[in-house]
């Protein structure tokens, strides 16, 4: 048995975000999310499981907080929901909504709590939608006015600022695959949407500056380990063009270079929009720190048949519930990957965790298994830190059960059991064995 010691001051969280756990979505003047027309669209969720009540947590949020304090979490990264501040997406504020998260921040400063703020995490206006979404090269602009917005308002108490969660989801899994809201199926409006969330996103960096208030900002991206199953040149180029296209290259190339990684822009160029190397200039610009969300990972081949000449292969490892497998070497890899790449001044991992199937005996939930997901990935975030990568904190996904998008209330990744005909929150074994580790600042690898 090793035990592991985290940096004094290492930011020990949960995260969440506004559409999976809040419930509510139209209270208070509140506009619809595109999210919340998928979910009432018939056939797009498992079960026809809707965000309308989730974890209710817009009602609940005090003793969310509560909770989160008992376990001695130290940071809390939640999303704001766009519609509940601009209805429309643009012109008319909604200062019921703003309300909503100002209780919220203040009750998290009350507890001790460090608030990280997403300032998109999915839930785009409809009425944005209905003029293109993140197609239009407007949206740049609506963003940052609400990023804006955001900063004026929430500025004076929240220091850490994620712009974007996963920009990549919203391209591919939104506009290609047509799993998530919009649930669109073009690869062309799939590269014009990563394109436009980064010109966004720098624009929102850009009014963040100009702001002039004391924080931080940064950008959160999706990450799967991509190793080639062999030492084969075509594997090897393969995994690369994998590793760019999947995972943080393809946002951090262009914010921190000025362009989109060398490999993969020869494949893809005649899917990006016109003249967008026009833009690339105005894209870079310095970030304060990265979030990366790591979960899973494959091993990739060359197979001439498949799209891109791209085909994954298991390790052959044990898997979550969502059929991820559990390979923690890749959070070190994506890390290391990261500092080595672009010297970000600071690294947090956004999110990580495992969905498994809980069962509530005797009140209690004995999740062994991600206990285990969580001290593999723990360690080699403790590994990647000895080896220089300057990671500051670790937000597990998730506080508590909710919305997993697509499959709706199916998985569950709470450290929490959410009991959603009661509501009734169960801190399970891996939250009590959380919050040792978090008074402890230590982890113990068997
Ligand atoms: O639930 C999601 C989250 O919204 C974004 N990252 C991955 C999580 C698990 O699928």
């Amino acid at each position: 048995m090793t035990n592991v010691k985290f940096p004094k001051d290492f930011i020990w969280g949960v995260a969440t975000a506004s559409y999976q756990i809040e419930g509510s979505p139209l209270a208070d003047g509140a506009g619809p999310s595109i999210w919340h027309r998928f979910t009432h669209t018939p056939g797009t969720i498992h079960d026809g499981d809707t965000g309308d009540v989730a974890c209710d947590h817009y009602r609940r949020y005090r003793e969310d907080v509560a909770l989160m304090k008992s376990l001695g979490i130290k940071g809390y990264r939640f999303s704001i929901s766009w519609p509940r501040i601009f209805p429309k997406g643009k012109g008319r504020i909604n200062e019921r909504g703003l309300a909503f998260y100002d209780r919220l921040i203040d009750e998290l400063l009350k507890a001790g709590i460090t608030p990280f703020v997403t300032i998109y995490h999915w839930d785009l206006p409809a009425a944005l939608q209905d003029i293109g979404g993140w197609t239009n090269r407007d949206i740049a602009y609506w963003f940052s006015d609400y990023a804006d917005y955001l900063f004026q308002r929430l500025g004076d108490r929240v220091k850490h600022w994620i712009t974007l969660n996963e920009p990549w989801a919203t391209a591919f899994v939104g506009h290609l695959f047509g799993e998530h809201a919009p649930g669109m199926k073009d690869i062309f409006s799939a590269f014009a949407v990563v394109h436009n969330e980064l010109r966004a996103h720098s624009k929102a960096v850009e009014a963040f500056r100009d702001e002039n208030i004391e924080g931080k900002i940064g950008i959160t991206l999706s990450n799967h380990s991509m190793k080639p199953a062999s030492q084969n040149e075509k594997d090897l180029t393969t995994a690369r063009v994998a590793h760019e296209f999947t995972n943080y290259p393809l946002f951090l190339d262009p914010i921190y270079k000025g362009l989109y990684p060398e490999t993969l822009s020869h494949i893809v160029e005649e899917y990006m929009p016109k003249d967008y190397l026009q833009d690339m200039d105005e894209i870079k610009r310095p970030i304060d720190f990265v979030g990366i969300n790591y979960y899973s990972g494959s091993l990739v081949r060359f197979n001439p048949e498949k799209p891109f000449g791209l085909e994954t292969l298991d390790h052959g490892l044990p898997k979550t519930e969502m059929g991820w497998e559990i390979y923690p070497e890749g959070l070190y890899e994506m890390l290391k990957g990261v500092q080595e790449d672009y010297d970000p001044g600071e690294v947090f991992i956004t999110e990580n965790g495992a969905a498994f199937k809980d069962v509530v005996e005797d009140g209690q939930v004995h999740d062994r298994e991600r206990i285990d997901y969580l001290r593999a990935h723990f360690t080699q975030a403790h590994r990647a830190i000895k080896d220089g990568v300057r990671l500051r904190g670790y937000f597990v996904w998730t506080l508590m059960d909710n919305f997993e998008w697509a499959y709706g209330y199916s998985k569950r990744f709470g450290i929490v059991y959410t009991d959603y005909k009661t509501q009734e929150r169960i801190v399970k074994d891996s939250g009590k064995w959380y919050a040792n580790v978090i008074s402890e600042n230590s982890v113990t690898s068997e």
